[in-house]
């Protein structure tokens, strides 16, 4: 879609950045320098004209403006320009649409979108003159005031929707790790299933999934291809769609073999690391040392602390199949992994920087509502226990955490 840029200053290059990751052509910039934008129009009414001519001469479909346009301005503007207007807000809200993967991280964006809206809708309704508005969400025009009851409509079945894709969607968890570390064999005490276990490379060649129940959501368990270093590249090929499913993953068991020496040992760590830390969020990794029964406590204990230098953040954990040794441990991982038990309500200002974390934070929690407040996307969201930090970190906390111990 070609788009003009308005802004106040000439500080444009990050608004020029997050046109192009919303697929936005950039056709001209407009610059206005003044201190404050104009109430009605943000620019003044000559800069007005000019951009109207623009508009209609260049058959341009959208108007960005540098800053926030609040709903009276944007009314205003998209009456006298006679297109879409986006600000700030809309520009990153149109990346979060294109990115969206998962059915869930495209209704919590629409959902977003929706809200987004409404307060824009509401000033084209009670402006005298309720008629058409300019190519509103799919392009076309439709008559405001019909259009604000079908939204209102279309927001409580996208809520609706969401829940059922929430209690429906299933977790994967795939284990994964070097050729013989033992995927196989955890695998199987954890889904009750009998793959094929042997001692040498390569045992399995082709995935399984089976169902785990936790009780709070359905948890899909997938046993792997193992990878090993130094393979030819059409081999490495051939494991592509494995390590596009560990990628996509919500969580990985990362296994690593306790019973390897040292410096074998240190290396496979890091080659798992340069393997999976690339393609996905480390956070989704959890190091899990197996056959442990093997090797001393001491030499046990060695290895942990390997893991835990290395590139992987989360806190390893031990395991041994033979023993059913550190099984429970991992069993109520699992559990509390896909629990959601931390309220919240945050505000996150809407620069650049915090793009990326809301992306992650539209991915990993369940958003229970949206507004946006001068200048700032105020969320209230559900997550879980090991989120709350990052959270709170990066983001103002208005309300919570509270607890509560139903999922
Ligand atoms: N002592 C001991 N041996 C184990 C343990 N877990 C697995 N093993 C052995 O390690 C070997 C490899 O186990 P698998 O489960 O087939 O390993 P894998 O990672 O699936 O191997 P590939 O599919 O070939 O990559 C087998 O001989 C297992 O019996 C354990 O906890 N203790
Ligand atoms: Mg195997």
């Amino acid at each position: 879609m070609d788009a003009l840029l308005v802004g106040l200053d000439d500080r444009n290059e990050e608004m020029r950045a997050l046109m192009e990751s919303a697929g936005l052509r950039l056709i001209d910039v407009f610059v206005q320098r003044r201190q404050a934008p104009d109430p009605k129009y943000f620019v003044g009414k000559g800069k007005l004209e000019d951009l109207k001519a623009t508009v209609e001469r260049q058959a341009i479909e959208i108007v960005v403006f540098a800053g926030t346009l609040r709903p009276n301005q944007h009314h205003e503007l998209e009456k006298a320009l006679k297109v879409q207007c986006y600000d700030r807000l809309r520009v990153i809200l149109e990346i979060f649409t294109r990115r969206a993967q998962s059915r869930e991280a495209r209704l919590q964006v629409e959902l977003a979108m929706l809200q987004y809206e409404i307060p824009i809708l509401k000033e084209w309704i009670h402006s005298a003159a309720a008629g058409e508005r300019p190519g509103f969400m799919a392009g076309g025009e439709y008559r405001v005031d019909a259009y604000y009851e079908t939204v209102k409509r279309k927001m409580k079945k996208v809520r609706d929707e969401l829940e059922r894709v929430r209690k429906e969607r299933a977790l994967h968890v795939s284990v994964a790790g070097y050729a013989n570390a033992g995927k196989s064999s955890l695998f199987n005490v954890l889904a009750g299933e009998q793959v094929l276990v042997e001692d040498r490379l390569f045992t399995t060649l082709s995935t399984t999934t089976r169902i785990l129940e936790p009780p709070a959501r359905r948890v899909l368990l997938t046993d792997t291809v193992g990878f090993v270093s130094n393979v030819p590249l059409w081999l490495v090929e051939a494991f592509h769609s494995t390590l596009e499913e560990v990628y996509a993953s919500d969580l990985v068991l990362l296994l690593v073999d306790a019973s390897d020496r040292l410096e074998e040992f240190r290396a496979k760590v890091e080659l798992a690391a340069d393997t999976l830390i690339p393609g996905m969020d480390v956070g989704k990794i959890l190091p899990v040392l197996t056959k442990t029964d093997l090797t001393p406590p001491s030499e046990v204990r060695s290895r942990i602390d390997i893991l835990k230098d290395s590139s992987f953040t989360r806190t390893p954990i031990a395991v041994s199949v033979l023993k059913k040794e550190g099984i429970a441990e991992l069993h109520s991982i699992l559990e509390g992994e896909f629990r959601l038990p931390v309220e919240f309500t945050i505000r996150i200002s809407q620069t650049a920087e915090n793009a990326a974390f809301m992306n992650w934070i539209y991915s990993e929690t369940d958003i229970l509502s949206t507004a946006y407040p001068e200048n700032t996307v105020e969320l209230r969201l559900r997550c879980r226990e090991r989120d709350v930090s990052r959270i709170q970190a990066a983001a103002k906390v208005v309300s919570g955490p509270s607890v509560s111990t139903s999922s």
